[in-house]
């Protein structure tokens, strides 16, 4: 016989049980996430430090070699990193506290590969626990990268390696202190330096690192961690399949529990998955992990940041976002301004929820209940929810603003200790008494944020289309985010038009071609347009809502380009070098050996004093041409040598290079590469462009 809870009467003959049990809560959907993942996923946004030798190598991946003595950081201050990681509004930062070369950032008692042989602090100091003071002191959570792969130990690959990787973790898992969330790193190319074996071992990484008894360490030492693994058994977390910067659109954080997982599973979760196995997006502030100096002018953009934030948070994934360290042990300032600058702009942009509070009601509320209504997504309560009955898979939520609100973002969460329910929906305003469709998703989980043009409108509907089980939202928020104003971008393409872009879509630009300084009663731009000689380009850009203007740009154009051919090379592809956009580049065949010429026919004779050359701007192996001849000619068979030299310090500056020389008169120009960065033939050009004054 079972009693009420309430009244204590008999239940089948108790009418307050009968209108509890019809109001209880929604039975959880399909699989749940942990309190850990639960923990880890509210944190949402946090950082990770790439610091080792590789920082003293300009290397991605060291050898297992490198020499211990250039550890020498001269300034290094983790408090500079957790103030700037606290100040960007950051939660944790996880350290890689040892990459693939096996260097220990540490000192180990299980290895003489780590800071207590190097000369920092002689042999005294210990990254790790500096970096778990400032955490401490500054609030932030600390996490630990540890590579599974170690191209420096000599038993890497056979069984005496795992009690060496064991004994580390033991380490780092039991003297700093609680541990957010641990990496395993599952690249591994192989070849290593093993000790002095130097070649290549080749291991499975489903079952060497044996995962399931390493798994049950780390959560004895740690219970309250997540591990993330990319290389073997599926641990809490799991990768995007990419580094650069996003996740699915459509992303359940579900995944099977058995089987290989597929870069488009990682990418986009699993609809029917049996496991909870959140998305994490990992990339870095600049192209590569760790610090080079050749980055410096490569650090990502507001409008860069910005996407990569509504790809990842905004996308249901939390966002892992690298800074590299510098030799002398510091965060570079261009780094922290670009991590400010964007901390700064999410704080805008979701500083006022416009729904909280205001009149919310549904099309459906479970059992009628006050507990479950319409008004429960919109309390600034993340553990209240509305909730629908259990055969409701399509419903609505009309939020009253109580009067024409602009806005431009809806955020939208589902109470996921209950599981990942809604697998689509849509987003109406009522305009001039009817509702018109602005937006339409797929899956929601944790958090998911549209970006839409902004409108005015006093109601807003959200609509679900589609659910796997009744919806169960804990919050729903709209923005009215203000518009990124940074200096736009300004290209002209072959042909001679100019394009001019703004880093956000909403903004106006406006411009001047005659040299005086752009305001909002300079021309405004709307479509490219076209011109013909010389000129410089002034633009910026603005937010009539705001009255608030970007810093401007300026762009000086010189000889129109549109009957210039790049001669002797049978490639439309090369014409990359001439339109004028940085980010497109052409490559010569790599088969050429140096000396490589680029040959451009100009069309007509011209009177030309130099040239500019801006190297491909990509990620891997740019062949950036470091010493150069460079010849003109009016027959393009007889040459003249006008110029010759190296571009210094290209390497680490890859911007344009301008090179000037006595005027000479000719129609055709050679640029003649001699050397590379690489050391090999591979030549690669973004621009090539000609001096005339
Ligand atoms: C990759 C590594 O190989 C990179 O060096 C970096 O550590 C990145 C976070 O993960 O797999």
């Amino acid at each position: 016989m079972i009693r009420c809870f309430f009244c204590g009467i008999i239940l089948s003959v108790c009418l307050v049980s009968n209108s509890y049990a019809q109001t209880k809560a929604p039975a959880p959907f399909g699989p749940v996430p942990s309190e850990n993942q639960i923990r880890w996923q509210e944190m949402e946004y946090y950082a990770f430090v790439h610091f080792s030798l590789n920082t003293y190598t300009d290397q991605s991946w060291g050898y297992g070699n490198e020499d211990i003595n250039l550890f020498n950081p001269q300034k290094l201050d983790c408090r500079q990193w957790v103030r700037i990681c606290k100040e960007a509004g950051m939660k944790g930062i996880i350290l890689t506290a040892k990459h693939h070369c096996g260097f220990c950032l540490w000192p180990s008692k299980y290895t003489e590969y780590s800071v207590k042989n190097a000369p920092w602090k002689n042999g005294k100091g210990d990254v790790v626990r500096e970096l778990a003071d400032a955490c401490r002191e500054y609030g932030l959570k600390l996490g630990i990268y540890l590579s599974p792969w170690d191209r420096n130990y000599a038993d890497y690959g056979k069984p005496e390696y795992i009690t060496y990787f064991r004994n580390q973790l033991t380490e780092l898992l039991t003297n700093y202190g609680d541990i957010f969330e641990i990496w395993f790193d599952g690249a591994n190319g192989g070849t290593g330096f093993y000790g002095g074996a130097n070649e290549t071992r080749k291991i499975d990484p489903k079952t060497y690192y044996d995962w399931k008894n390493t798994y049950k360490l780390v959560r004895k030492l740690q219970p309250n961690i997540v591990i993330w693994n990319d290389g073997g058994d599926r641990a809490d977390l799991r990768w995007v399949g990419t580094e650069g910067g996003s996740v699915g659109a459509t992303n359940w954080s579900l995944l099977n529990d058995t089987g290989d997982v597929p870069y488009k599973m990682l990418h986009y979760g699993v609809e029917n998955g049996n496991a909870w196995v959140p998305a994490e997006v990992n990339t870095s502030i600049r192209p590569e992990w760790f610090y080079h100096p050749s980055e410096d002018s490569k650090v990502k953009t507001l409008p860069q940041l910005m996407e990569t934030y509504y790809n990842s948070i905004g996308h249901n994934a939390t966002l892992l976002l690298n800074f590299p360290i510098m030799p002398n042990g510091l965060i570079n300032e261009r780094d922290e301004k670009a991590a400010l600058e964007f901390g700064k702009a999410v704080k805008e942009a979701f500083d006022i929820n416009l729904a909280e509070n205001k009149k919310a009601t549904a099309s459906n509320v479970r059992g009628k209940s006050k507990e479950f209504g319409a008004e429960k997504a919109v309390d600034n309560d993340k553990n209240t929810y509305w909730a629908t009955d259990d055969n409701v898979k399509t419903a609505s939520l009309t939020i009253d603003l109580g009067k024409p609100t602009t806005f431009n973002r809806f955020l939208v969460q589902e109470y996921i200790r209950l599981g990942q329910r809604v697998k689509a929906f849509t987003i109406e305003v009522l305009v001039d008494g009817s509702w018109k469709k602005i937006a339409s998703a797929t899956t929601i989980g944790y958090k998911r944020i549209l970006v839409f043009p902004s409108v005015t409108s006093t109601k807003v509907r959200f609509n679900i289309t589609d659910s796997k089980a009744c919806p169960v939202i804990s919050n729903v928020g709209i923005y009215n985010a203000p518009q990124i104003l940074t200096a736009p971008s300004i290209i002209r393409n072959q042909s001679g038009e100019i394009i001019i872009t703004a880093g956000d879509k909403e903004s106006a630009i406006y411009y001047t071609l005659d040299g005086s300084e752009p305001t909002i009663d300079s021309k405004k731009y709307a479509t490219p347009f076209q011109t013909y000689g010389k000129l410089v380009v002034r633009a910026l850009a603005y937010d009539a809502t705001k009255g608030k203007s970007s810093p401007e740009s300026r762009e000086t154009f010189g000889l129109p380009r549109k009957d210039w051919k790049i001669t002797g090379i049978d490639d439309q592809k090369a014409y990359a070098i001439l339109d004028g956009d940085p980010t497109t580049a052409w490559h010569q065949n790599r088969d050429k050996r140096m000396p490589v010429d680029l040959v451009i026919d100009l069309g007509k004779e011209e009177n030309i004093s130099g040239f500019r050359y801006l190297p491909d701007q990509g990620l891997w192996n740019p062949g950036i041409i470091t010493k150069y001849r460079f010849y003109v000619s009016n027959d393009n068979v007889e040459w003249r040598l006008v110029n010759e030299g190296e571009f210094s310090n290209i390497k680490n500056n890859p911007l344009w290079q301008t090179k000037k020389f006595a005027a000479e008169k000719a129609r055709y120009i050679k640029l003649r590469a001699l050397k590379n960065t690489e050391g090999n033939n591979n030549t690669g050009y973004a621009e090539v462009d000609v001096v005339t004054n």
